[in-house]
């Protein structure tokens, strides 16, 4: 084999090897970015090419409820919560504190609470699996493990269970 073929061959290994580390750094970073087309690819066929990128950047719906504080899908009890991060920005690691009561007002002890979310418009969950890692007392739950990747509209549902069962979903509008 002659020098410059094993000049060449050296090169393109070294420079392989180089794009393999880079992209295993930089994945977190710009991973979402990147794979956000990829999954808007993957969204409903019947949707027309183009629409799906169009809706990553889509503004959130006309009237969309952002209030914190709110009846449950069924009205079986007033949910509210605040953020310890106030207000809420992207990519930062979180809690929330949830008070939850009855329609009637009191305080709704030891309820289990499962969370859930997403980006409707987007087609993909949270990030992290928040959960409620302790009951505070008076209603009071705290949520952790709260973190949104992007700007855009979000939804964090809850799903309670206590002498009764019922479902919540709150909307956020984060910038970024
Ligand atoms: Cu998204």
């Amino acid at each position: 084999m002659s020098k410059k073929i094993v000049t060449i061959l050296v090169t393109a290994a070294v420079t392989a090897t180089l794009l393999i580390v880079l992209f295993i750094f930089l994945m977190p970073t710009y991973g979402p970015r990147f794979l956000h087309p990829l999954m808007a690819d993957s969204m409903p066929q019947s949707m027309p090419a183009g629409r799906a990128e169009h809706m990553m950047n889509a503004a959130p719906p006309a009237g969309l409820d952002t209030a914190a504080n709110r009846l449950t899908d069924n009205e079986q009890f007033r949910v509210s919560f605040s953020s310890d991060l106030d207000p809420v920005v992207i990519n930062q690691m979180h809690s929330w504190t949830l008070h939850v009561e009855t329609a009637a007002g009191q305080p709704v002890e030891n309820a289990e609470i499962l969370v859930d979310g997403g980006m409707p418009q987007h087609g993909h969950g949270l990030p992290t699996q928040p959960q409620v890692t302790e009951y505070l007392g008076e209603g009071n739950y705290r949520v952790e493990g709260l973190r949104f990747q992007m700007g855009g509209w979000w939804e964090v549902k809850f799903d309670i269970t206590a002498d009764g069962h019922d479902t919540i979903t709150f909307n956020l509008v984060l910038g970024g």
